[in-house]
């Protein structure tokens, strides 16, 4: 089996639950704020630090260049994430990319995201109900300087039990009690895979393109939810920026997130779809075209595949099992005996 056919060769053969139907965008579709500042004029009209919008929604601008540049009274749409989009509704401060060259991740592009107001940071009740359409991957950019004070390393580090807010519970404890994780791809501006992964906050919107201007990094954490709602707690910090939140949504068919091969097999690990889901009792292999046998497990919405080769144990030469030299070996015999014939002639002429 060559490594090319080893790789090019294998078909599984997956069958799937019955797909539900589509659902179109968008996947946010509420998000109920409590306890913010939903700051009001003179006359009752939202201004400045109003409730918290997302993706979709249109607004007009209630101070003069917040979120974007342009007029009071100027509608803007918060549109999808990305780079230089802005991050709060009262602020002009943006999402970028952590350096010039640590772009924003990937996994965050083009997800559907919140803008809440930067000063409800403080307000130690606040706390926003998601509802989302779909399951979806909902991650939290939290500031460096939450729970510690210290841009040089992840929120609330070390051990996650910095209270600066002083209400008694470290610093958004809600994070880690929830089960949220973080992503860790390394994609951080310290270059530390055990640490999370980073973007950038220009704020003020001072610097053009990725990774310019930036003031604070915010690292990413995740947790994965169902269609329905769910709730973002308080910030629960003392003055560096309010959190955000983006939300992409779960793949609708599964996908295979590791493939590994080498001569003495493969492994392939497959996450369930939101919509369909691998059956793993169902699962066939073929590998240069012959069925093999595999060791399918599940656990959660990960199935793995594995396949070993049996080890050929080290075969000795045994020249009786090659015809080429088995013939060889017969016309050598034949030479010598025919030199032996010769030489006994020779050594003994007559007998
Ligand atoms: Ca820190
Ligand atoms: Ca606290
Ligand atoms: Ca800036
Ligand atoms: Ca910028």
């Amino acid at each position: 089996m060559t490594r090319k056919a080893l790789l090019l060769s294998l078909a599984a053969t997956l069958l799937l639950g019955a797909p539900a139907s589509l659902r179109a965008l968008p996947v946010i579709v509420d998000v109920v704020e409590t306890g913010g500042d939903d700051e009001r004029d003179a006359e009752g009209n939202p201004f400045d630090t109003i409730v918290a919008k997302w993706t979709g929604v249109t607004w007009n601008r209630t101070v003069a260049n917040e979120p974007t540049t342009g007029a009071v009274g100027t509608p803007f749409t918060c549109g999808f994430f990305g780079e230089e989009v802005p991050a709060f509704v009262d602020r002009n401060h943006e999402w970028t990319g952590a350096t010039p060259t640590l772009l924003i991740p990937k996994y965050l592009l083009g997800g559907e995201y919140i803008m809440s107001g930067n000063d409800n940071r403080d307000n130690p009740s606040y706390s926003l109900q998601v509802t989302i359409a779909k399951k979806s991957f909902v991650y939290m950019l939290i500031g460096d300087r939450m729970g510690d004070g210290d841009n040089a390393n992840p929120p609330n580090h070390p051990n996650w039990t910095g209270d600066r807010s002083g209400d008694g519970v470290p610093d958004m404890q809600w994070i880690v009690d929830e089960g949220w994780t973080p992503v860790k791809t390394g994609h951080n501006r310290h270059g530390n895979p055990d640490w999370p992964d980073h973007i950038g906050v220009d704020e003020s919107a001072d610097g053009a393109g990725p990774g310019q201007g930036v003031n604070q990094w915010s690292s990413i954490y995740l947790k994965v939810f169902d269609a329905g709602t769910f709730t973002l707690g308080a910030p629960d910090n003392s003055g560096q920026n309010m959190y955000g939140a983006v939300v992409v949504p779960y793949p609708e068919k599964p996908i295979v997130t590791a493939a590994r091969g080498d001569l003495f097999g493969f492994t392939f690990s497959i996450l369930d779809g939101s919509l369909t889901r691998v059956k793993a009792d169902t699962i066939a292999v073929t590998l240069d075209g012959a069925p093999v046998t595999t060791e399918v497990t599940k656990s959660g919405d990960t199935t793995t595949i594995r396949h070993r080769v049996t080890p050929v144990p080290p075969v000795r030469f045994d020249p009786r099992r090659c015809p080429r030299l088995h013939r060889r070996r017969h016309a050598g015999h034949r030479a010598r005996r025919d030199a032996d014939l010769h030489g006994r002639d020779l050594r003994h002429p007559h007998g």
